[in-house]
């Protein structure tokens, strides 16, 4: 039966998704899903995930939303022996990689969706020096875990890495990495960028949500000359009625 996952190429989390698929050779049946258009709030797609993001994955009459599950669960179910390197069994690798990856779900990403929440609504022209200072901040934890393995969790890349890259390859396009102030994240960035798969699955996604992030901060700059209505609500609770996707 077919695994389905629902996403869009430039979602940092989906891309994760999808990475951790293609390392271990799973098949999947992508369709995208536009969360600026609130595709998943349909009933349909609420049902299987009520958080409503994306990705979600639909594996015969399983659902599972957030990336971070997603990719474990893959890894566990999935994994063969070859592709232990990714998720290792060893207690404490495994759970120094867990900690990277909550590290990536309730900060290093929260800090890029402060970004792309109120753009993407309309109220945001330019990153604030906020969310530089919040971004550097972010750069700084990496770089200590950096400082202590070759790789976020490891001295070979892990799931970790790989969840990290998503994010922060779309981070660097908005707030660049500061090679003075955190080398080994440059470094540890430019090594990632080489890999197959970051090359085939992150390289265009990360650029175009950069690209789009710019392009609707321009449009919004356009919009307050103009003196028109920005919309003010969360991106959970908005209607896009009047967003138009910049590409
Ligand atoms: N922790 C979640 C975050 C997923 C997420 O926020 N995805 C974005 C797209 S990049 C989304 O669906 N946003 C819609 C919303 O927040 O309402 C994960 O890792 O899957």
């Amino acid at each position: 039966m077919a695994r389905i996952l629902y996403k869009m190429d430039a979602s940092p989390p989906a891309r994760t998704a999808m990475m951790v698929a293609d390392l271990i050779g799973l098949e999947l049946e992508l369709r995208d899903l536009h969360p600026l258009l609130r595709e998943q709030d349909q009933p349909e797609y609420f049902k299987k995930n009520p958080m409503r993001t994306i990705p979600i994955l639909e594996d015969g009459d399983f659902c599972l939303a957030d990336s971070h599950a997603i990719a474990i669960y893959f890894l566990e179910k999935y994994g063969k022996k070859e592709h232990e390197y990714l998720y290792p069994k060893d207690e404490r690798k495994r759970a120094t990689i867990n900690q990277r990856l909550f590290f990536d779900c309730g900060i290093l990403f929260p800090r890029l969706r402060d970004v792309m929440a109120p753009t993407y609504t309309g109220r945001m022209t330019e990153l604030l020096r906020y969310n530089k200072l919040m971004i550097d901040d972010a750069y700084k934890t990496l770089e200590a875990y950096l400082s202590e393995t070759l790789y976020l969790a490891d001295h070979e890349m892990t799931v970790a890495d790989i969840c990290a890259v998503t994010t922060v390859s779309t981070l660097d396009g908005l707030h660049p990495v500061d090679e003075k102030r955190f080398p080994k994240v440059k470094q540890w960035l430019q090594t990632m960028s080489q890999k197959d798969v970051c090359k085939r699955i992150n390289e265009d996604g990360y650029k175009m949500q950069v690209f789009n992030l710019k392009a609707t901060m321009e449009i919004n700059k356009e919009k307050q000359v103009d003196g028109a209505h920005n919309n003010r609500c969360p991106l959970a609770f908005i209607s896009l009625g009047d967003y138009k996707d910049p590409v």
